[in-house]
């Protein structure tokens, strides 16, 4: 692989993109801001390809997915539609590549297990993009769970909730359960919110039920096989219990990403479309905290991308991920960097709640891999 050596001592990463969709975009924004050399990307058709890397800024163009692995780059993002996810990411495995597969990692559980079994044979760096980690208030609010600020957990209120599928007429390859997969809520941004809760509780989802709703059966012409809309109730680790609601349909809900903890002492708020702030609930005296790195935890500081008052949103989460990912691949162990086994966790619960929304039933989940 490539060692190119700058006069800092810092090796550039040379990256490969697979896809040029929405994510691809995000995709080399935030490696171009790690200091990457944007490589070669490959897209469905040569052509496609070609126009992508004049838009994305890529050096090289490839005919396909086999071609682009011939480059000597240190690592693969995997953006394309998620039912070609395992496929392509196994290959860019087999190729001694590193991974950043978007999620999900697969649209099956056993397809997300041998990926990430293959993944820890070949002792590669193999991320997956739960972003929503990197905002700097969602460690600030992990931090204070772990210090025991909030007491024992009673109850979690959490919600993710778009509106981009309201419309009869709204149709996407996420609506199709050929490239999308057997869940869209859920698998597309469910899994985002099951990722925090997990991740800023410290615990485990242990059991849920579920609830669906696919509420126009066509769109485009085309049989909707995939939900637009899951509730579920679940319970924690610590005997916890809460609610979570999941729509692609809530009119006016553009990327409410919500996550509410409350524990014995108070509780904490963090708002996907407001990440600057953390809400504190207390009985006296609630308050709202803004993100400073000069008063942030302790090891929460680094997760600040641009200066105090400067406001740091979801591009900014996305280059930090990408960042840790760089750091990895040069050696580092960077705390809380999403993996395959996180992508494996989402591809479980994903399963689980299609068969609690099916059966009507709870379902236990299991901790697979850590
Ligand atoms: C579309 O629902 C989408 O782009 C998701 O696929 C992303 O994971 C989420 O971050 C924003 O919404």
């Amino acid at each position: 692989m490539t060692t190119d050596v700058t006069d800092t001592g810092i090796r550039t990463i040379r990256s490969g993109f697979l896809g040029a969709g929405f994510m691809a975009h995000v995709h080399t924004r935030a490696a171009r801001a790690a200091g990457a050399e944007l490589a070669v990307v490959a897209s469905s058709t040569p052509d496609r390809a070609v126009r992508a890397a004049a838009e994305l800024g890529v050096r090289r163009a490839a005919a396909d997915a086999a071609d682009l692995l011939t480059d000597d780059v240190d690592v693969v993002h995997v953006c394309t539609p998620n039912a070609t996810h395992a496929a392509l990411a196994l290959q860019a495995l087999d190729a001694g590549k590193h991974v950043v597969c978007e999620k999900p990692l697969a649209t099956s559980l056993a397809d997300a297990q041998s990926l990430a079994a293959a993944a820890a044979d070949r002792g590669v760096v193999a991320a997956v993009p739960f972003v929503y980690r990197y905002h700097p208030m969602v460690r600030e609010a992990r931090a204070r769970v772990a210090a025991g600020e909030i007491g024992a957990l009673i109850t979690v209120d959490c919600g993710y909730l778009q509106d981009w599928m309201l419309l009869p007429e709204d149709d996407d390859w996420r609506a199709t359960s050929t490239d999308g997969g057997p869940s869209r809520a859920f698998a597309d941004i469910g899994s985002h919110l099951c990722d925090l809760l997990e991740f800023v509780s410290g615990e485990r989802i242990v059991r849920l039920t579920a609830r669906a709703r696919t509420v126009y059966p066509e769109r485009g012409g085309h049989t909707v096989e995939n939900e637009d809309a899951v509730t579920l109730l679940v319970e924690l680790s610590s005997g916890a219990i809460g609610t979570l609601l999941v729509s692609q349909m809530a009119a006016g809900r553009k990327n409410a990403l919500t996550l509410e903890l409350h524990g014995t002492r108070s509780s904490l708020r963090f708002d996907q479309e407001r990440p600057e702030e953390l809400w504190i609930g207390r009985r006296d005296a609630s308050q709202h905290l803004f993100r400073d790195p000069q008063t942030a935890h302790p090891g929460v500081a680094r997760f600040s991308r641009v200066p105090v008052g400067h406001a740091q949103g979801y591009q900014d989460a996305f280059n930090g991920f990408i960042a840790d990912v760089h750091a990895a691949i040069r050696g580092d162990q960077p705390d809380g960097l999403p993996v395959f086994a996180d992508g494996v966790r989402a591809a479980q619960l994903t399963e689980a709640v299609l068969a609690a929304a099916a059966g009507g039933h709870w379902v236990d989940v299991p901790v697979l891999l850590q």
